[in-house]
């Protein structure tokens, strides 16, 4: 099997689509940036794996213009700034995570978070999951049920902004992991498999302040199993 095909779908489109783009070097001289040093690494917003109103009227069309279209945004163009000149400039998106601190993390950390929960939903998502993922969470918490309940109470009480987590431990177990800001398991020896925002931005528009609202909404029409069981591996 080759390299290549191990890789968790969700990865390997991230890896395209941050892909090093060589400037001036092109057969069409990709010469939009001629002021650019060459091998640059320039971060995009990846494409959402849907449209911007598929989860209506779960999450609206102008959460997403908000979200996506000016959070998401903000970062990858917050992040292409401040990698200018420096060290990062050259790494692809998840060695800058693992490798900065300050602003270029919180940034890189924060546009790697939004890629990963955009994927954690679907149209008509929900339900539970079956397959080793759903036998995994039976062993944990001895019932889908109360796994919600444990994720439920995780990101109601996650403090402030913040992401919650379904995460694979090393040694094949899962787990609930709470962060702050942008802090990421991606930095952990734990394996991200399912997220959700819990940043007041991701929900005020739809919910204003009812988190427990958006948490129970994300579990019960949102969360994208495919997907977190692929992660499992
Ligand atoms: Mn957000």
């Amino acid at each position: 099997m080759g390299q290549v095909a191990v890789l968790p779908g969700w990865m390997l489109s991230l890896l395209l689509r941050f892909r090093p783009r060589i400037k001036g070097s092109g057969p069409r001289g990709d010469g939009a940036h001629p002021n650019q040093k060459d091998n640059t690494m320039e971060h995009t917003l990846p494409a959402l794996p849907y449209a911007m109103d598929a989860l209506a009227p779960h999450i609206s069309k102008e959460t997403f213009e908000y979200h996506y279209g000016k959070h998401h945004q903000a970062y990858v163009t917050n992040l292409n700034n401040l990698i200018k000149g420096t060290e990062f400039e050259n790494l692809g998106l998840e060695d800058i995570v693992k490798k900065s601190l300050g602003g270029v993390f919180n940034n890189a950390a924060q546009v790697w978070n939004h890629t990963f929960f955009w994927s954690s939903m679907k149209a008509g998502g929900g339900g539970e999951p079956g397959g080793a993922l759903g036998d995994a969470i039976n062993r944990k918490w001895g019932s889908f049920a109360a796994f919600k309940e444990a994720f439920t109470k995780s990101a109601v009480g996650n403090f402030g902004s913040g992401w919650t987590w379904l995460v694979k431990k090393p040694d094949g177990s899962v787990d609930i992991v709470n962060t702050s800001n942008a802090a990421t398991p991606l930095t952990t020896a734990d394996r991200a498999l399912l997220t959700i925002d819990v940043w007041e931005h991701a929900y005020y528009i739809d919910y204003r302040n009812a988190r427990p609202k958006f948490v129970e909404t994300f579990l019960n029409h949102l969360a994208n199993w495919e997907f977190a069981a692929k992660n499992f591996g």
